[in-house]
């Protein structure tokens, strides 16, 4: 089906294109981009892409860079990289309890004010359901961890997050919370409604072109770092958005859709968060991934 790419004329090309020949580069990757490429060839063979076809969707990719951290999501490849830290976390530490990762997703912000204990959210003053998440940050004998900070974002009442929404205050539904001495956590906001990717974009594009939507279900992002553990991050799902279980990102996973308790008009969650402790440096730090910062 691919006797084209397997020929030695195009193997050779292969070879050339990502410098095999030459001293100087890096090895590694020299490997990841002959086989990205030999991967397109692949592709291109297969389906017969015509010209066209590749020059559109160079324009499409030319026109689309700047939503490139929504399509990663969109196109599954973002839990890809969940569900393959799951399988290797699997096979070094089999017995590890953990919680659930999820995606990041391309909308934290790096520096949010830090308090003790307790974050107060919706620095903007909407006015929706009020929602309160408790729960323990702890390791998996269940200690509290010396030194965890918790990060926590989440999107406004227009589905939408401070910094990439300027109409926002600065760090509208962000916090850096330092547990109690016990590690406990306590985060005192809104309910918030859920995401879509922009109208009209290059996201949206690709997946109607596939027959799909864009949005995700409520939810709220978490991110876990201690000095000697692993980080963690992960999301709440708000169990009664009608897509909680349809999400386009991928990101909810079983024991991320935490029950709701409603008092009155309040909305009260409980989570905990658990983490293992690090086998060395590299498993400890969070992933080089560029965040922004403010
Ligand atoms: C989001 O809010 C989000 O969390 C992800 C993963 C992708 C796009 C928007
Ligand atoms: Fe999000």
């Amino acid at each position: 089906m691919t006797e084209l790419v397997k020929s030695d004329a195009v193997q050779a090309l292969l070879d050339k294109v990502a410098g095999m020949p030459e001293p100087g580069g890096d090895d590694r990757f020299k490997a990841i981009l002959r086989d990205m490429t030999e991967a397109m060839m692949i592709v291109i063979e297969r389906h017969d892409v015509s010209d066209g076809e590749l020059w559109t969707f160079v324009d499409y990719l030319q026109k689309a860079a700047p939503e490139f951290g929504l399509i990663v999501p969109g196109i599954g490849i973002e839990h890809f990289m969940d569900l393959k830290a799951d399988r290797d976390e699997a096979e070094q530490h089999a017995d590890a309890q953990t919680t659930p990762r999820t995606i990041e997703g391309p909308l934290f912000v790096e520096g949010a004010p830090q308090s003790d204990y307790v974050a107060k959210l919706n620095a903007a003053g909407e006015s929706g359901e009020p929602l309160t998440i408790e729960g323990t940050i702890r390791d998996v004998d269940g200690a509290a961890i010396d030194g965890a900070v918790l990060d926590v974002w989440h999107a406004d009442l227009s589905g939408l997050y401070s910094h990439f929404d300027s109409s926002q205050p600065a760090f509208n539904n962000r916090a850096k919370i330092i547990p109690s001495a016990d590690g406990g956590y306590k985060i005192e906001t809104i309910m918030p409604v859920g995401y879509s990717v922009p109208p009209g974009g290059s996201t949206e594009q690709l997946l109607g072109a596939v027959g799909r939507h864009g949005d995700r279900p409520a939810h709220v992002h978490l991110l876990v770092r201690a000095p000697g553990y692993a980080p963690l991050t992960t999301q709440i799902n708000i169990a009664d958005d009608p897509k909680v279980h349809d999400d386009f990102a991928f990101g909810t996973r079983d024991g991320l859709v935490p029950s709701i308790d409603r008092l009155g008009n309040h909305a009260h969650i409980t989570f905990d968060l658990i983490l293992r402790k690090a086998e060395d440096d590299a498993e400890s730090s969070l992933s080089v991934r560029p965040r922004a910062a403010a």
